[in-house]
């Protein structure tokens, strides 16, 4: 029987990280990209390039980029994946305002070089694409399922787009299995500070160990449905696994505020805020006056989207996919692990999640 051999894009990241895990657990090879830096951007995936760790002698990271064709198809080549999931991708929704270009380059013709790439070397390997919730935009209905008509309200979204259709394109004319795995957000110890609920869990735990006294944050009234990365690659290897590719949905179906987000945290170091004011004079106020939070229209974007919720009901009946960290649950890991940070410990989730502090 052929041994499997996975080749992860965006290994760095939260996703690849805990996706590696998971492939290494089920006994593959794994092969990861990794861009060139002048600093190191492997700390989420340390534990497992340790001789010693999970991927000893199955874990292999080449240099490419998704902006390099050449690269690329050289990995490939050598590889011979059985699966791959293109999962890099400049991800950030704000960024994507600054750099567009850049954004469509990395996020959008970036899956255009790996599908071109396969296709050229005439290889059978399954393609998964990290497509993401983001593609429903200003949303047509709620919640949003695979037939929900997209909507894309930034540039990361527009590029997204082109990947996703892309990624149906090759599916429909070269009879690829290529699969897009249509993502609500997903977090955890190891996301990116940038993103709004470990921007928020990081430092609600600097202030509890007194080393901030305050927190900007943009728009309070957006609501996501927000899950486990954990959970969620789950989902996209089972998306591999079945005999026909297809699109799918995943989701929890509960839909939160980032004003939520922040009381929750708050209140998980036993100080509750109150809200005064209104708009841009918005503040968060705990019980002895003092200020925890300000409104900063730097982090408003030039085109919001208000909400996302999912309906991941293909997923569970066709994939027997289901979350299984609750809300609470996802908030209370990520305040833990960033309490122990702040306070110069080993959070419990250290060796889980591998990130060396
Ligand atoms: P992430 O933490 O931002 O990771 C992105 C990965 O892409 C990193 O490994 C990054 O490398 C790599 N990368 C960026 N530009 C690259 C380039 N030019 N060439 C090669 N690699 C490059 O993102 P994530 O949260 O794990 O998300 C994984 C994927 O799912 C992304 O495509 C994202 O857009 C999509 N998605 C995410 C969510 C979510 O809620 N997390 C939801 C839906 C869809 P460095 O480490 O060097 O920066
Ligand atoms: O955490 P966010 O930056 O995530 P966003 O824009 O929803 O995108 C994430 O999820 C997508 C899936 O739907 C992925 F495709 C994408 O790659 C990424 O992982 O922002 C969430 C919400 C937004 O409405 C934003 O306006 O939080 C609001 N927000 C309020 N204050 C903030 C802030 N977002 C950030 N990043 N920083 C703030 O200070």
């Amino acid at each position: 029987m052929n041994k499997k051999r996975a080749l992860v894009t965006g290994i760095t990241g939260q996703d690849g990280s805990y996706l590696a895990e998971l492939l290494l657990d089920r006994g593959y090879d794994v092969w990861g990209i990794v861009r060139r830096t002048s600093s190191s951007n492997t700390q989420r995936i340390e534990h497992l390039i340790d001789s010693c760790g999970k991927g000893a002698g199955r874990l292999h990271l080449c240099y490419a980029d998704l902006q390099d064709s050449a690269s690329l198809s050289r990995v490939i080549r050598l590889c011979k994946p059985t699966e791959i999931y293109n999962l890099a991708a400049q991800s950030h929704v704000h960024t994507s305002f600054e750099m567009p270009v850049y954004t469509g380059d990395v996020t959008g013709l970036g899956t255009a070089r790996i599908l071109e790439a396969v296709h050229e070397l005439g290889l059978e390997s399954r393609f998964y694409q990290a497509s993401s919730s983001e593609l429903y935009g200003k949303v047509r209905e709620t919640p949003q399922t695979e037939v929900t008509p997209f909507y894309p309200r930034s540039p990361y979204a527009a590029a997204k787009a082109f990947a996703f259709y892309l990624t149906q394109n090759y599916r429909e004319s070269y009879g690829m299995h290529a699969s897009n795995g249509i993502l609500f957000n997903h977090e955890s110890p190891r996301r990116g500070e940038m993103f709004v609920t470990r921007k928020i869990t990081k430092a609600v735990a600097r202030i509890s160990a007194g080393h901030q006294e305050c927190l900007s944050l943009g728009n309070l009234d957006s609501r996501r449905d927000w899950g486990f990365a954990g959970d969620y690659v789950e989902a996209m290897w089972l998306m591999m696994q079945q005999d026909i590719a297809d699109d799918y949905v995943v989701a929890t179906g509960e839909m939160h505020s980032v004003r939520e987000f922040c009381e929750i945290a708050f209140n998980r170091i036993g100080n509750p805020i109150t809200w005064e004011g209104e708009g841009l004079d918005e503040i968060g106020v705990d019980s002895e006056g003092v200020v925890r939070l300000r409104i900063d229209s730097k982090y408003f974007r030039p085109a919001e989207v208000d909400l996302l919720c999912g309906n991941a009901e293909l997923a569970r009946n066709r994939l027997g996919w289901q979350p299984r960290v609750s809300f609470d649950e996802l908030v209370e890991m990520m305040m833990e692990h960033d309490l122990a940070e702040a306070a110069g410990k080993r959070s419990r989730f250290v060796r889980a999640v591998g990130m060396h502090s």
